[in-house]
């Protein structure tokens, strides 16, 4: 069994304690900017820098973070958007950091997760998210696109990941406006930035916001995949481990 299956089983567990415990409590998302607008009316790239305590891959990355004041400095230095990873069992995040975060800043905030129910998409929303992730190879294309169409008709907006060929031809049909293009295989962990390259090119619809996400770590990588024709970057490690955030967004 690969390392995404063995979340995905554990996250199905989750989502029974959750349909047992929990309770839907907003009905729309209150406006907020537009995720999609702002990073489209940019004319420099724009960054979602991400709150991740530790990951599979990786192990801890830094787990004590304090998730307002880290998330602050990357508003201050500069980010357009933040992410925040709330699995518990593989990321040790949890929905209160999603909260505190939404609550010490104005930009964008993503919920991180694996979602695979509308009552995750029910939480996201209650606990002030402006968009969630929705992974292609989490689930079958016609339970993606119910998803979806969920999260969109809540007013949130959508990340869809995205990392094979086929995977790509899902987002078309669907039709996305935001799509994420992830380097990292979840099954393996392989990271490849020419998984960028070779994505973006299999995008139909000119007006598709394309983000690359994961292994980015210097300014050839940026510019790399800016080359590959993304408007937005998603890093991770590289934000949480940095000892001088301010010049790694300088840079
Ligand atoms: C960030 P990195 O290599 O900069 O830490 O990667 C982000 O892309 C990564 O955390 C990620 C992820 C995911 C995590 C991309 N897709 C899906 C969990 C689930």
């Amino acid at each position: 069994m690969n390392i995404l299956d063995e979340i995905l089983i554990k996250k199905q567990q989750e989502i029974t304690e959750l349909k047992r415990s929990y309770h839907r409590r907003s009905d729309q998302k209150k406006s907020s900017v537009s995720l999609y607008q702002s990073f489209q009316q940019s004319d420099r790239m724009s960054i979602i820098a991400e709150f991740k305590r530790a990951s599979p891959s990786k192990g801890l990355i830094n787990v004590d973070a304090n998730p307002e004041s880290h998330t602050k400095m990357y508003e201050q230095f500069g980010a357009n958007a933040v992410s925040v990873l709330t699995d518990r069992p593989f990321f040790k995040g949890t929905m209160g950091d999603l909260q505190r975060i939404r609550q010490g800043i104005n930009i964008p905030v993503l919920n991180k997760d694996f979602i695979l129910d509308e009552i995750q998409i029910d939480r996201a929303l209650d606990y002030g998210a402006d968009v969630i992730l929705l992974i292609a190879a989490a689930m079958k294309p016609a339970r993606l696109e119910q998803l979806y169409r969920y999260a969109t008709g809540l007013g949130l907006e959508v990340l869809l990941e995205i990392h094979t060929q086929e995977e790509a031809t899902i987002a078309n049909d669907l039709n996305a406006n935001i799509v994420g293009i992830n380097n990292r295989d979840l099954k393996t962990f392989d990271v490849d930035l020419a998984t960028t390259e070779r994505l973006a090119e299999q995008i139909q619809d000119p007006a598709t916001l394309l983000i690359s996400e994961s292994g980015i770590k210097t300014t050839a990588d940026v510019e790399r995949v800016q080359q590959a024709g993304v408007r937005g970057i998603l890093v991770g490690e590289t934000m949480m481990q940095s000892s001088n955030l301010k010049q790694t967004f300088d840079e």
